[in-house]
């Protein structure tokens, strides 16, 4: 079966989504802010839940927003899926996420144009808030998608601005009946663009994605005296800002003495009162660490663990913490793996496997079918920033792959499937 895609379709749907919640960088360039659950991101869903309908795809929206659209098909047999998110960090760019969702849908547009006979239904779905950055964790609505947590809790969720996930799911009017967890699919497939170096330091056009690394968010608040900056000798002082930059220093030692693909974000900070003469009552911040392997993640998160405990004692502090995400590293099904390794190849594109620095929806769905992902080259490594691109052949390419593979799963029997 070959279908061929229609790049300027998609060119121009990813230029017309980039527009809702539009942000220029400090360089100029145009990224995306659709935080979860925002108006913003309420409208970059009417905008392709349209283009869903205007295919006339089967429509379904479940009790966290997660919107999955079916091609119509008499087999009722599960589809292969597609998808990713179009919700955005605050300063996002405009292809994380969005060039998965609306690729899919070219895939589904491109495939019915040729009225093709497949054995089975195909799918493209955005998941709600995949980035976590105002609702944690990350990748929240395929984890209950796949049931890995119920509506009920998420709905529960604070954001960081305090808001309740289930009260902004109402206000923008995507919180629907389709229950959680959703129907397995028979395969999954995400295409993603990498938002790392390497693709394009090794001069390859497309990465097959072999799993995702390892991810832990903890939330910690230190607690001490907020006291006057002029007159409080510093041997009086419990001050949780100086303990949170001895912390910051010495965990990049730890991950810089762990080495690579170890890596540790310390990416929020809220100081109270945050002024420039009080000593700071309390500081509270995040800490990201992740890698491919499990047992060292489980070490590094010990031993900063032992790190901020010692810290905070030091200066006299009182410490809370919270685990706002924690997931292990996942593999993808090699089966699939494969076929994205061998359409890309057919295809004339240089291809290399790899593993998946940032969490992605597909980590999820491999709970409950075969599943992997198709990367594109990063331009720079540069994502979650507006400067974040792709050149537009590296795009359209993807989504062809992309097509290929779908349409290989769709005739690919796994054992025991459906
Ligand atoms: O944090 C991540 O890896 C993803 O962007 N949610
Ligand atoms: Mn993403
Ligand atoms: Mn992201």
């Amino acid at each position: 079966m070959n279908v061929t895609i229609n790049g300027e379709r998609l060119l121009q749907r990813l230029d017309e989504l980039a527009e809702i919640g539009a942000i220029v960088g400090p360089a100029g360039d145009r990224g995306s802010a659709r935080l979860a659950l925002t108006a913003e991101d309420g409208l970059g869903r009417d905008l392709v839940v349209k283009w869903m309908h205007d295919l006339g795809l089967e429509v379904s929206i479940d009790g966290v927003g997660n919107v999955i659209a079916a091609m119509p098909h008499a087999s009722g047999l599960p589809p292969v899926m597609t998808g990713s998110h179009i919700d955005t960090v605050a300063t996002g760019g405009r292809f994380d996420g969005n060039l998965g969702v609306l690729a899919g849908l070219e895939v589904i547009e491109s495939v019915m144009s040729a009225g093709l006979d497949l054995p089975r239904p195909l799918a493209v779905g955005f998941f709600t808030d995949e980035e976590g950055a105002r609702f944690a964790p990350d990748m929240l609505g395929s984890l209950v998608y796949v049931g890995g947590m119920t509506v009920e809790e998420a709905l529960d969720i604070r954001a960081v601005d305090g808001a309740r996930f289930g009260d902004e799911l109402e206000a923008i009017g995507y919180a629907g009946g389709a229950p959680c967890p959703g129907p397995a699919p028979h395969a999954f497939i995400e295409l993603h663009i990498e938002q790392g170096p390497v693709l394009e330091a090794e001069d390859i056009q497309i990465g097959a994605v072999t799993g995702v690394q390892g991810i832990s968010w903890t939330k910690v608040t230190l607690r001490g005296q907020s006291n006057h900056a002029g007159t409080t000798p510093m041997s009086m002082r419990k001050d949780p800002a100086a303990a949170l930059f001895e912390i910051g220093a010495e965990l990049h030692r730890i991950v810089d003495r762990v080495g690579a693909p170890q890596v540790g974000t310390i990416g929020r900070v809220e100081l109270i009162p945050n002024l420039v003469n009080v000593v700071p009552a309390s500081a509270t911040f995040t800490v990201d660490v992740r890698n491919t392997n499990d047992e060292t993640l489980v070490s590094v998160e010990r031993e900063v663990d032992e790190l901020i405990h010692q810290v905070a004692d030091h200066h006299g502090l009182s410490v809370e913490t919270e685990t706002l995400a924690r997931f292990a590293p996942v593999l993808f099904d090699d089966r699939v793996v494969e076929i994205v390794e061998r359409s890309a190849t057919v295809r004339g594109r240089s291809v290399r496997r790899m593993p998946s620095g940032a969490g992605h929806d597909a980590q999820m769905m491999a709970r409950v079918c075969p599943s992997a992902m198709v990367f594109t080259p990063s331009v720079r490594g540069v994502s979650h920033n507006p400067a974040e691109l792709t050149d537009e052949d590296d795009l359209v390419a993807g989504c062809q792959v992309l097509c290929d593979v779908m349409l290989e799963l769709s005739a690919t029997t796994f054992e025991g499937a459906k």
